[in-house]
């Protein structure tokens, strides 16, 4: 069996360190692992597979004889070095929005579109989506798939973790300083987090959305093929460490009941249906944490409209968010595609 090398960019951040973790626990045929992170990391150590390796700082070397790059270091990261890596012949994995809505560039969630991953060979560069949007969408597409979609009304309650290592810290420092009667300090986010909801994620547009809602609008209409689509979104940061939620309303093209959609997605790739309200059962972002399903509850009929659906999504945004749908990506790239 073939063996690869793998790259991981980042490979010191929240969704760096899940990727690591993730290719030990799912056995990925790594032949050799390097970790690469900015100057900041020099002379620090990483685990993998029960041995040590040293974090090598990022450059334009990084990327001899590596097969595959899963980078994870931001956007202004992957814009310089993807496309470096890419012309080593290494088929980049990008968890960056850089080169989401570049057309030569395809957008994957692999229990939605695995078949758009094809489009690689243009770029060697395959992006993968925001964590609000691939969750979303491997809840919506076996719906899309029935009964088709007409609109999207979505509304998030994202986890801190979303934004990173420090914003987890912020949480937690603001937190205790208030129990304590201490001053909680404000540095990663505009305001406080603790005890807050932030209607604000990245920055706003002339449009008045932020960068975050954008993202889900238009990655979902490029993940489904289907520009026809109408989406909205709200995104709100909450004060949760690990788990984004989502509201999320849908207008159907025909009428499907509450429930023939939890028979549908009792049966859906990589769904998880967590829902009974007799005895106060939904999905939970607390459940949802360290898991891989994307888990579906609340599930009801709109009845303000005649086809349309009520439902609450939760999943780890960490690994199905990032870290997961990067590394399926993979699995599928080298079954299908690298042998
Ligand atoms: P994080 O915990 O803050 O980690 C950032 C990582 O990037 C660290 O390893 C850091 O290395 C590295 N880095 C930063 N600047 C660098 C540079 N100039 N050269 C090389 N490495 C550099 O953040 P995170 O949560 O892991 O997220 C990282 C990125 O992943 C985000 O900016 C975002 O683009 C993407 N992301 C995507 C999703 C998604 O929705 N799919 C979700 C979360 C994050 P040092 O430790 O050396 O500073
Ligand atoms: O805030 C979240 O919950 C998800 C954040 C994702 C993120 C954070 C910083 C930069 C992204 C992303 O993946 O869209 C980016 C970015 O690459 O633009």
């Amino acid at each position: 069996m073939r063996t690869y090398n793998v790259a991981v960019v980042g490979a010191t951040g929240l969704v760096g360190n899940e990727m690591i973790r993730i290719l030990e626990e799912r056995n990925f045929p790594v032949n050799q692992i390097t970790c690469l992170a900015s100057e900041r990391s020099r002379g620090k150590t990483l685990y993998f597979r029960g041995a040590e390796y040293p974090v090598e700082v990022l450059g334009e070397k990084s990327f001899k004889r590596i097969d595959i790059g899963l980078f994870s270091a931001g956007g202004s990261v992957s814009e310089k070095y993807a496309p470096v890596a890419a012309r080593e012949g290494c088929v980049v994995i990008d968890n960056t929005s850089a080169f989401r809505m570049d057309p030569d560039c395809p957008l994957v969630v692999p229990e939605v579109n695995p078949e758009a991953i094809a489009l690689y060979t243009k770029k060697g560069i395959i992006a993968n989506p925001n964590c609000s949007t691939i969750q979303m969408v491997v809840a919506l597409k076996p719906i899309y798939d029935a009964v088709g979609i007409r609109r999207i009304v979505v509304s998030t309650y994202q986890a801190v973790s979303g934004t990173g290592t420090k914003a987890v810290e912020e949480l937690i420092q603001q937190t205790t300083a208030l129990f304590n009667m201490k001053e909680a300090k404000v540095q990663v986010y505009p305001h406080r987090i603790a005890f807050n909801c932030l209607p604000q994620i990245d920055v706003f547009l002339e449009n008045g959305y932020t960068k975050e809602e954008m993202k889900m609008v238009n990655e979902t209409k490029k993940i489904m093929n289907d520009p026809s689509i109408a989406v909205t979104a709200t995104t709100v940061r909450v004060p949760v460490l690990y788990g984004h939620s989502e509201s999320v309303n849908i207008e159907t093209k025909k009428k499907i009941s509450a429930r023939e959609v939890r028979e549908l997605l009792s049966r859906a790739p990589g769904v998880k249906v967590v829902d009974n309200p007799a005895s106060k059962e939904y999905p939970l972002a607390i459940d949802a944490a360290g898991r891989d399903e994307t888990f579906v509850g609340r599930i009801r009929e709109d009845e303000s409209i005649p086809q349309g659906i009520n439902m609450w999504i939760v999943s780890d945004n960490i690994r199905k968010g990032a870290a997961l749908n990067a590394i399926q990506i993979a699995e599928i790239l080298m079954r299908d595609y690298l042998r």
